[in-house]
C-alpha cells in the first residue's frame, strides 16, 4: 500500500486545498501587479512569474501588469554610447534616451511579455506610448535646493490613468500589459517611473491588491538581513524612513504602495520574483512570502 502514496502529490493536493479560501475571496477582484528588477533580464525567471500571473487569471482574478526593464535600458544605452544617470531615482531623459527606452519597453520587454502569455492560453494587450495609451502624464521638475527645480528631460508623473478602460479590459479577460512610457496632453511622450505607475493603476481601477515583485526582499525592520517584516503600516513605514532603515532602492516601492493604498487599495506587497511562486505564495497561502502593507 505504501508504495502506492505518492507524498509530494499528496502536498500539491493540500496546497490546493489551502488555496481554495483565497480563490473564493479574490475572485473577481482586480490585483495590479508590477514586474522588475534582475528578473527582467532572466526570461525563465521572467516566464515564472508571467506564468504565476496567468493562474490568478484563470483562477477568476483579474490581473493588470506592468512592467519595468531599466537594466534593459541601461544596457542599450551602453551599447548606443551614452552613459545612464539617475537624479534622486529618476533616470535623465533626453530625446536619444527616451527613443531607446521606448524601444526598448515597448518592442522588447512588452512584446515578450505577451508572448508568454499568449502561450498560456490567455488574451494580453500591450498598452504604452506606441498603442492605446492608457497613462497620462505631465513633465516632472524634481525639487532641487531652496526653491530651484531639477530638469531631468522627458520623464513624467503620472496626471490620469484610463481606469475605466483597464476595467473594461479585465472584465472581458484581457490581461492588459503597461509599459512605462506614457503620453502627455499633447501627445508627446514620457519616461516614467514604472512602480509609480503601478501605485497610480492601482488607484485608478480600484484594485484589491498591489503586487511588486522585485528582487528585492521584503522591508526590513533593522540592518540585519532576517529582520523581514510580514505586515506593516503606514506609520511603522514612516518611521523606518526616519530613521534611515528603510534607503533608496526600496523608497519607490513604498512610495507606490502608499499612493495605492490612500487611492484605496486594500494591501499592498513587496515579494522577491527570485524565490519561486513568490507572487502566489504571497496571495494564495496562509503564511505569505513578502512584506504586506496596510494603511
Ligand atoms: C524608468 C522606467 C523603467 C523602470 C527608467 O528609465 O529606468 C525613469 O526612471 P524598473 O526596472 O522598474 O526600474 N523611468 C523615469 O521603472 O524600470
Amino acid at each position: 500500500m505504501a508504495d502506492f502514496i505518492n507524498q509530494e502529490a499528496i502536498t500539491k493536493a493540500a496546497a490546493l486545498v489551502e488555496a481554495q479560501r483565497y480563490i473564493q475571496q479574490f475572485a473577481g477582484k482586480t490585483v495590479v501587479v508590477k514586474v522588475g528588477g534582475s528578473i527582467m533580464d532572466q526570461p525563465d525567471d521572467l516566464r515564472a512569474v508571467i506564468n504565476d500571473i496567468c493562474f490568478m487569471a484563470s483562477v477568476g482574478m483579474r490581473p493588470i501588469i506592468v512592467h519595468g526593464g531599466g537594466k534593459g535600458i541601461t544596457a542599450a544605452m551602453q551599447k548606443a554610447g551614452l552613459e545612464a544617470h539617475f537624479v534622486q531615482g529618476r533616470r535623465y531623459t533626453d530625446e536619444r534616451t527616451l527613443a531607446i527606452a521606448e524601444h526598448v519597453l515597448t518592442q522588447d520587454i512588452n512584446t515578450e511579455i505577451q508572448t508568454m502569455i499568449s502561450d498560456r492560453g490567455l488574451q494580453p494587450m500591450g498598452l504604452h506610448s506606441l498603442s492605446s495609451c492608457a497613462i497620462i502624464a505631465k513633465r516632472l521638475f524634481l525639487d532641487g535646493e531652496g526653491d530651484r527645480k531639477i530638469d531631468i528631460g522627458f520623464v513624467g508623473e503620472v496626471e490620469w490613468v484610463n481606469g475605466e478602460l483597464l476595467n473594461a479590459l479585465t472584465l472581458s479577460g484581457v490581461i492588459p500589459v503597461i509599459a512605462p512610457i506614457a503620453r502627455d496632453k499633447a501627445g508627446g511622450k514620457l519616461n516614467v517611473n514604472a512602480d509609480s505607475i503601478a501605485g497610480h493603476v492601482a488607484a485608478a481601477t480600484k484594485a484589491e491588491k498591489l503586487v511588486l515583485i522585485s528582487d528585492t526582499h521584503g522591508i526590513r525592520t533593522s540592518a540585519d538581513a532576517d529582520d523581514l517584516a510580514r505586515h506593516l503600516t503606514k506609520p511603522q513605514i514612516e518611521n523606518l524612513i526616519d530613521t534611515g532603515i528603510i534607503t533608496a532602492g526600496m523608497l519607490p516601492k513604498v512610495e507606490s504602495s502608499f499612493i495605492a493604498l490612500v487611492g484605496g487599495v486594500k494591501k499592498a506587497h513587496i515579494v522577491d520574483g527570485r524565490i519561486q511562486h513568490a507572487a502566489l505564495l504571497e496571495v494564495y497561502t496562509d503564511t505569505g512570502i513578502g512584506t504586506e502593507i496596510v494603511l
